[in-house]
């Protein structure tokens, strides 16, 4: 299994998408090991966005990802997963994402891009420890649709 973590930013939490966005992940297949609704605060924000430190934007960044609550969950599923889910997040910027993805139907502009979700399988095991303790997550439980899902 391969997993991403991902964040229903403090726009989404406000306007109410949590639900609209976690059921295209839920509806595509994916299994959630871990859920929950926390605050963010400057330290996390800043490990969690290091790579994106001395860019003109982290500060605002930053800022953003800790104005509200947030709700975060790890999604699994087989090898590809990741990628599948970056595809149905859309490009970063909602301006110029497609039609059908989330930041695409749900967003304009990349300060209020809604979601994040990991760009990697290394980035989906870095970023899920960063946000969740071991004993927050199931990560084997038996899905009765599994079997529908994959072949
Ligand atoms: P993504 O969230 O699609 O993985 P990223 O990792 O490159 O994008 O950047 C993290 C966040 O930083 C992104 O969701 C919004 C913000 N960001 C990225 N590039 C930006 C830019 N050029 N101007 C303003 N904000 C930007
Ligand atoms: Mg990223």
């Amino acid at each position: 299994m391969e997993r991403a973590l991902i964040i229903l930013k403090p726009d989404a939490v406000q306007r109410g998408l949590v639900g609209p966005i976690l059921t295209r992940l839920e509806q595509r297949g994916l299994k959630l090991q871990g859920l929950k609704l926390m605050q963010v605060d400057e330290a996390l924000a800043r490990r969690h966005y290091a790579e994106h430190e001395g860019k003109g934007f982290f500060a605002s960044l930053v800022s953003y990802i800790t104005s509200a609550p947030v709700v975060v969950a790890v999604v699994a599923g087989k090898p590809g997963t990741v990628e599948m889910i970056r595809t149905m997040v859309g490009a970063t910027n909602p301006a110029k994402a497609a039609p059908g993805t989330i930041r695409g139907d749900f967003g304009v502009e990349v300060g209020r891009n809604l979601i994040h979700a990991s760009d990697s399988p290394e980035s989906g095991e870095r970023e899920t420890a960063l946000f969740f303790q071991a004993e927050e997550l199931i990560a084997e439980w038996s899905r009765v649709t599994d079997p529908w899902i994959y072949e």
